[in-house]
């Protein structure tokens, strides 16, 4: 999936990130306006990759640590309040949730990985389970990995990319809560994971600040989406 590198890490509202953008920025908020999502419905929750749902609809997946923002993005990209649950005790969400939009593609709320609580086993399970699903579901057209902006590297998420890495599987790295963080040191932490990530991968990674909060970030992925699907019809 072809993405979008955001070049301003300043923690902004909307209105005032649109003023100063490179070209590559604003290109890809006019392509996001015209994705507009008109409709979002709950499709179905599963436990694991067999009881998925039969869909032949592009699908576009969210992962991250447990308590990263996964759900909160979900709701802010379809501007609904209690689509996907935010909870705030982290490790809750054990299924995948799919979740239509526009009766045309799909959003996919993922289980967390790495909640310290949950036990070994049972993370190992979680663990199979979304690998599972990644791997080996047909219509997954883009895979966004969420990181919290206020931290450097962590090595949950460093294990995480560098399996999808691993894997050949292609993702946008979507840094979050933005609105809680400094710019400067959100940019910091965001240059450190992209400086590990070529490590990793030898390739610079596509990148995105966002803030459910502030709805900061929303137009960008919506236009990642809407080039994932112009590239896939
Ligand atoms: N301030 C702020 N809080 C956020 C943001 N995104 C998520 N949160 C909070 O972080 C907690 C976990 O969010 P949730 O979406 O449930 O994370 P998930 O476990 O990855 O699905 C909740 O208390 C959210 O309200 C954000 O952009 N800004
Ligand atoms: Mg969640």
């Amino acid at each position: 999936m072809r993405g979008i590198i955001s070049a301003n890490f300043q923690t902004a509202t909307l209105p005032e990130l649109d003023k100063g953008l490179p070209g590559p920025n604003r290109r890809a908020i006019e392509w996001g306006e015209s994705v507009k999502i008109s409709t979002a419905t709950f499709l179905a929750s599963s436990p694991d990759l067999a009881s998925c749902p039969e869909s032949a609809l592009p699908e576009f997946a969210f992962i991250g640590r447990s308590n990263v923002g996964k759900s909160s993005l979900i709701n802010m990209l379809a501007r609904r309040k209690d689509l996907a649950k935010v909870s705030g005790t982290p490790g809750k969400t054990r299924l995948i949730n799919f979740f239509t939009i526009n009766g045309d593609w799909t959003l996919v709320d993922l289980p967390g990985y790495g909640y310290a609580k949950v036990s070994r086993n049972e993370r190992g399970d979680f663990s199979a389970f979304v690998a599972a699903y990644l791997r080996g579901r047909a219509n997954l057209r883009g895979t966004f990995v969420l990181i919290d902006s206020r931290l450097g590297p962590q090595k949950l998420d460093l294990e995480f990319v560098r399996w999808m890495v691993g894997c050949g599987l292609a993702f946008v790295l979507v840094f979050t809560k933005a609105d809680k963080v400094a710019g400067a040191t959100a940019q910091k932490n965001i240059a450190a994971f992209a400086a590990r990530m070529r490590e990793i991968s030898g390739d610079a990674p596509e990148v995105l600040l966002t803030s459910s909060k502030l709805g900061l970030g929303r137009q960008e992925i919506l236009a990642t989406i809407a080039a994932a699907l112009a590239d896939w019809s």
